[in-house]
C-alpha cells in the first residue's frame, strides 16, 4: 500500500468515473500528466452486466459477467492505448477491481456477450463450489453487518460470493489481475474488500508479480464486528472517518475540530490511508449521504483543506451530474447506452464551474482550484503541520514546516488577521487567486492576511510574486 509507487512523494488519484478509455488517454496528455496528477481511477474494466435491462445505470459496472476487457469505457485495445498513452503523460491507471462477486444472482448475456445462470458464468466460474453459499436468512443474503460470517461469506446485494478462500477462485482472480498489471496498470482498488477475509485477498495479490498501489474498499463505521486495520497488512484501505469528519466539520462551521484530522483513536497511519471528500457512492447516497460533493456550498473549501493537510492519499472524484442516483454517465440510449464522450467531435467537454443543472461531465479536477492545491501538496511533500491558529471556530490558519501557509475561513465575512506563517520573509502570491492578493511576511514569520469569505489565502515559500 505504499503510496510513493504511484511515482510522488504525496501522490494525488483522479477517479474519471464512467470516462471511457479514449477520453482518458486523452485527458493525461492534455490535463492529469501537465497538473502533476499521478493515477486515475478508472471504472471496472472487464465485462458486466447489459446496461438495457438496468437503463444504463451507473452500476452495471460492479456486476461483472467475465473477466473480458469489454466494458462501456471501450475495448481491450482501447484499454491498452489509454494505458500506454498516461504512461506516458506520467500518470499511471488504477483499476477498480471487482472480485468479490459476480453479477447479481439471475441470467441473462453480458456485454460482451457471454451468457450467464445462477452460479455459472461462461467458462469462467462453472461450478456451484466456487461461490459461497452461507446459509442465512433462506436467500444467504447480508442483512446483519453485525456478523462477521455473514458479511463475508453471504451474497453483498444479492450479487453471487465468490468463494475466495478456495484455491482455483484465487487463481482466476489473480489470473485477471496480473494479465492487467502485464498490460501495464499500476494499481488496484480493491472493490467491497470488506466482503472478503483479509486473508483471501492477501493469498490474491500475494500471487502477483509486480508491485502496484493497492487500495482497499473497507468501510468501516466503528461498530461492526470487521475492522479497516485487518486489512493492512494486505495494502492500504480507505479511511471513510476522513469524509465524515470533514463534512461535519465545514457543515457545523467547526473548522477548529480539524486540528487533529487524522490523529482519531482507531484512524489508520497516514500512509496506509486512501481519503477522499467524497466518492461515487456516497455522493448519491448508496450507502449513506454525510458527506459534500461538487453542487455543495463550501466543496472547494473541503477540497483545499483535504489537499492541504497531510494524511491520506487523497483522491479526487471527477463526476458527471445526475438528478436520480441510479442514472449513468451522459449517454444515447438508443445506441446502446453509447456515452457521450468528453473530447473529440460528438465530445461534450466539460461544464463550466456551478453549472450544475445540465447533463454532463463536471471534471472537478480540472477547477483551477484543483490544479493549484495539487501543486501545493506536492511541493510541501512531508512538511508537517505547525502554528495552528484559529479565530473562532469558521476561521483556521497553518503552516506547513517552512514551506507553505494556509488561511480558511468559511464565515461570512472577510478576515483580517495578523498571522504566524512560518515563511522566510518576503512577498507572496495567493495561489489560489492568480496573485490576485498578495501576503508581506515579515522578518519574523508574520503575516498581515486578508482571506475573503467562504475562501482561503494559500501561500508557497517557492511562489514569491
Ligand atoms: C444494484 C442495485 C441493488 C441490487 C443489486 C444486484 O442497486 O438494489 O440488489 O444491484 O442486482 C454498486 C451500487 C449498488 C449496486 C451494485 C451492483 O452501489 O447499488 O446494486 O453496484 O450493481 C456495502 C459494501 C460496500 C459497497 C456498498 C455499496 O460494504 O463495499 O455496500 N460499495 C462497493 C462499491 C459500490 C458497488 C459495490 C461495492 C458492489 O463502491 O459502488 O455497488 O460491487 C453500511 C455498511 C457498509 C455497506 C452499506 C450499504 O454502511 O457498513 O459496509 O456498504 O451499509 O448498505 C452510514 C454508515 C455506514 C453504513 C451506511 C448505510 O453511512 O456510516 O457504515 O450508513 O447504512
Amino acid at each position: 500500500g505504499d503510496p510513493t509507487r504511484l511515482g510522488s512523494e504525496s501522490p494525488v488519484i483522479v477517479h474519471l468515473f464512467e470516462w471511457r478509455w479514449d477520453d482518458i488517454a486523452t485527458e493525461c496528455e492534455t490535463h492529469l500528466g501537465p497538473a502533476g496528477i499521478d493515477a486515475v481511477q478508472v471504472s471496472p474494466p472487464n465485462e458486466h452486466i447489459a446496461l438495457d435491462g438496468v437503463d444504463g445505470a451507473w452500476w452495471a459496472r460492479y456486476q461483472p459477467v467475465s473477466y473480458a476487457l469489454t466494458s462501456r469505457s471501450g475495448d481491450r485495445a482501447a484499454f491498452q492505448q489509454m494505458i500506454e498513452r498516461c504512461e506516458a503523460a506520467g500518470v499511471g491507471i488504477v483499476v477498480d477491481a471487482v472480485i468479490n462477486h459476480m453479477a447479481g444472482i439471475g441470467e441473462g448475456v453480458g456485454i460482451a456477450g457471454t451468457p450467464y445462470t445462477p452460479f455459472h458464468y461462461g467458462d469462467l466460474y462453472t461450478r456451484d463450489e466456487d461461490f459461497n453459499h452461507c446459509g442465512r436468512h433462506e436467500d444467504d443474503q447480508i442483512r446483519d453487518y453485525q456478523d462477521r460470517h455473514e458479511v463475508q461469506h453471504c451474497h453483498l446485494l444479492g450479487l453471487a460470493d465468490l468463494a475466495t478462500g478456495t484455491e482455483s477462485v484465487r487463481e482466476r482472480i489473480a489470473d485477471y489481475l496480473q494479465g492487467l498489471l502485464e498490460m501495464g496498470v499500476a494499481g488496484f482498488r480493491i472493490d467491497a474488500a470488506k466482503h472478503m477475509p483479509a486473508e483471501d485477498i492477501g493469498a490474491i495479490l500475494e500471487r502477483l508479480e509486480g508491485n502496484p498501489y493497492v487500495f482497499q474498499e473497507v468501510i468501516d463505521p466503528g461498530n461492526e464486528p470487521i475492522e479497516a486495520g485487518e486489512y493492512l497488512t494486505n495494502a492500504a484501505v480507505t479511511e471513510f472517518g476522513y469524509s465524515h469528519h470533514l463534512a461535519t466539520a465545514i457543515q457545523s462551521g467547526d473548522l477548529a475540530s480539524l486540528e487533529t484530522l487524522g490523529q482519531e483513536k482507531g484512524w489508520l497511519k497516514s500512509d496506509s490511508a486512501l481519503v477522499f471528500v467524497d466518492n461515487h457512492d456516497k455522493q448519491r447516497g448508496h450507502v449513506g449521504g454525510g458527506v459534500l460533493m461538487h453542487r455543495d456550498d463550501h466543496y472547494r473549501l473541503a477540497l483545499t483543506f483535504m489537499l492541504a493537510w497531510p494524511y491520506g492519499t487523497p483522491k479526487l472524484m471527477s463526476s458527471f451530474t445526475f438528478d436520480d442516483g441510479n442514472q449513468g454517465p451522459p449517454s444515447v440510449a438508443e445506441e446502446g447506452w453509447r456515452t457521450l464522450p468528453v473530447h473529440g467531435e460528438d465530445g461534450l467537454g466539460c461544464l463550466d464551474q456551478g453549472e450544475v443543472d445540465t447533463r454532463g461531465w463536471v471534471c472537478e479536477h480540472r477547477w483551477p482550484l484543483v490544479t493549484a492545491m495539487v501543486d501545493f501538496r506536492q511541493a510541501m511533500g512531508d512538511a508537517p503541520v505547525a502554528h495552528w491558529q484559529q479565530a473562532g471556530a469558521s476561521r483556521i490558519a497553518f503552516a506547513r514546516g517552512g514551506r507553505g501557509f494556509v488561511a480558511l475561513n468559511l464565515s461570512d465575512e472577510t478576515w483580517q488577521a495578523e498571522l504566524v506563517t512560518g515563511l522566510p520573509a518576503g512577498e507572496y502570491c495567493n495561489l489560489l487567486d492568480d496573485c490576485v492578493t498578495r501576503v508581506s511576511v515579515d522578518d519574523d514569520g508574520w503575516a498581515e492576511a486578508e482571506v475573503a469569505r467562504d475562501s482561503a489565502v494559500v501561500l508557497n515559500a517557492e511562489r514569491p510574486v
